[in-house]
């Protein structure tokens, strides 16, 4: 074992948060180093390198604002970014700013205690490496805790089986094979069209249907990306005080959108019809009534049916893609040609909400039905969100308590997002209980490490060395994060997404993005650095 090694800050993570973390840390004069598990950088975008990875998000605004340099010289080629794409803008962010320097890679967090004695946290890796620290920044992301499925028999299965949020970095050739997806959410909708191309029979196995719509993608025409430069200041001021961090999602943009006055259980049905003839996809959600009204929004999912309807051939397979919870409850999904592959001649659905997996086999899987014979089985499960990459951590604060415990008995509790009570000077950046995931990430990552570097640079200048969020404090956070989602379709009956901790069996059921909007979320923020860290104890 090495000794010891001392930094003022550790950074967990290289991914969006680590590396800005890592810089902005170093730029204001500490000591940092970040661990990372991963070979390489990039976080989420190291992991999820399944075909047809994508962000929902366009290029111009999923990026760095903080380094002139950086949006200068950096070029992207499409609209909304693919995999390879950020991946390779995280590494080219990595070298330009020399931050390798700061980054031990194939190194991951075990375990964590804080010395109530020094103030300081002991951090231990699965490299045998120890390390002290006053500060610790997680920046270990939102999505990166891979869930795994609860399915009989899953370990016997002998034919080649790939997870999504963990793809062979060299690829898989899906050519000639009978493959099975499990999973339609964002990953599941996004690879299915490609394995479909290649595979010679898909099975695609639906346990909930995805509201989803054509995300339009398209290569930067020639100019445009000079033409955003040349105004960038302009566009980042808009994002930071847009609602969710961003001002288009997809190809379509929110400026000048008024929010909507019609309301779809005033109108009737042959005027609904018209609404949808005339904004196609994005007919379903433009109601003033929707999002509001569970009898509006099922008006709202019988309009985003007839669009599945006019897309796919076979009636019974276009009723089973209709989802039968509320819209507006998960995240909305971005495709290329998803609802078009079920008309393919090589392409089954397999409802399970009609024919549930009774078991995996070594070379098939069975419902209650059928058997579907498979080589490769790709599981598009998802993630244990927002608290799991923590939770795989043994983090012990105050009184040896861990922070797997707090989680899991009082639910997923924080101070702002950015810490929770017990474990002094470790900061979540965009934990649960901040924007997050319902926002553009970087926009709040960005928001977060700038807090979190200002506030240290406080405690310095003030000769401080712990700050920990206080109880009461924490418990008004979380009573008003609750409160915004009480009664709202997030939270209805039927309405089971991982924002709710709702995939993950015992998880407490608690709504773990804010939801109140990323500038109103700032002001909090500010307010609360303005008036000395109230809600937090300094010493
Ligand atoms: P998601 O959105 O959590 O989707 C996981 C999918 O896998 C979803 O359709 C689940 O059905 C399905 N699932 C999970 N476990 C099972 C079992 N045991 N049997 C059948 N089906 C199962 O993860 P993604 O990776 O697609 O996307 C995560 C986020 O990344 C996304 O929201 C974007 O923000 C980017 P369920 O809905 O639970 O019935």
């Amino acid at each position: 074992m090495e000794g010891v090694r001392n930094y003022d800050a550790i950074v967990i993570g290289a991914g969006f948060s680590g590396l800005y973390a890592v810089y902005s840390l170093r730029e204001a004069g500490f000591s940092v180093r970040a661990l990372e598990k991963a070979d390489g950088v990039g976080g989420t975008w190291y992991w999820n390198r399944y075909p047809g990875a994508r962000c929902d998000v366009q290029s111009i605004e999923y990026s760095y604002s903080f380094s002139k340099e950086i949006q200068e010289e950096w070029e992207w080629t499409e609209l909304m970014p693919a995999q390879p794409e950020i991946e390779a803008y995280l590494n080219f962010v990595a070298d330009r700013l020399d931050l390798r320097k700061d980054i031990e890679l194939s190194t991951r967090v075990t375990a964590m205690t804080f010395d109530e004695s020094s103030n300081t946290w002991f951090i231990e890796t699965d490299r045998g490496q120890n390390f002290v620290a006053r500060w610790v920044i997680a920046g270990t992301g939102c999505l990166s805790e891979p869930l795994e499925p609860d399915l009989p028999g899953l370990d016997t299965f002998k034919g080649v089986q790939l997870f999504t949020n963990r793809f062979p970095k060299e690829g898989f050739d899906f050519t000639g094979h009978r493959v099975g997806v499990i999973g339609t959410g964002s990953s599941g909708v996004q690879c299915i069209p490609i394995i479909a191309e290649a595979a010679d029979h898909l099975y695609v196995f639906q346990r909930s249907a995805a509201y989803s719509r054509p995300a339009n993608n398209r290569p930067l025409r020639p100019g445009e990306l000079e033409g955003v430069k040349a105004n960038y200041e302009e566009l980042r001021i808009k994002q930071r005080n847009a609602f969710a961090g961003l001002v288009s999602f997809g190809a379509v943009s929110f400026e000048g959108l008024k929010p909507p006055e019609r309301r779809i259980l005033e109108t009737p049905i042959e005027e609904r019809m018209k609404v949808l003839d005339e904004l196609g996809w994005s007919a379903p959600a433009a109601w003033a009534d929707v999002m509001f009204d569970l009898e509006a929004n099922r008006a709202g999912t019988e309009l985003y049916g007839e669009l599945i309807r006019r897309v796919v051939k076979d009636p019974d397979v276009a009723e089973s893609l209709v989802p039968h919870y509320p819209m507006g409850c998960k995240r909305q999904i971005l495709d290329t040609g998803y609802f078009e592959t079920f008309n393919r001649d090589n392409v089954t659905l397999v409802d399970l909400r009609k024919e549930p997996i009774e078991r995996i086999t070594a070379n098939s899987v069975d419902t209650i039905r059928s058997s579907y014979e498979l080589d490769v089985l790709v599981l598009a499960t998802g993630f244990d969100a927002m608290t799991g990459a923590l939770n795989r951590i043994d983090i012990r604060g105050r009184d040896g308590r861990t922070l797997r415990d707090v989680w899991t008995t009082e639910g997923p509790v924080s101070y702002l997002g950015l810490q929770v009570a017990g474990f002094p000077n470790l900061f979540t950046v965009t934990g649960p209980g901040s924007p997050s995931v319902l926002s553009n990430m970087v926009v709040s990552i960005e928001q977060h490490v700038e807090w979190i570097t200002d506030c240290l640079v406080f405690l310095r200048e003030h000769g401080l060395n712990t700050i920990e969020a206080e109880p009461d404090a924490q418990a008004a956070w979380v009573e008003h994060a609750a409160s915004l989602v009480e009664g709202t379709i997030r939270n209805s009956e039927g309405c089971n997404s991982w924002y709710l901790g709702a995939n993950v069996p015992g998880k407490k059921r608690i709504h773990m993005p804010y939801t109140g909007g990323l500038p109103a979320y700032r002001r909090k923020c500010d307010e609360v650095a303005a008036t000395g860290y109230s809600g937090f104890s300094l010493s």
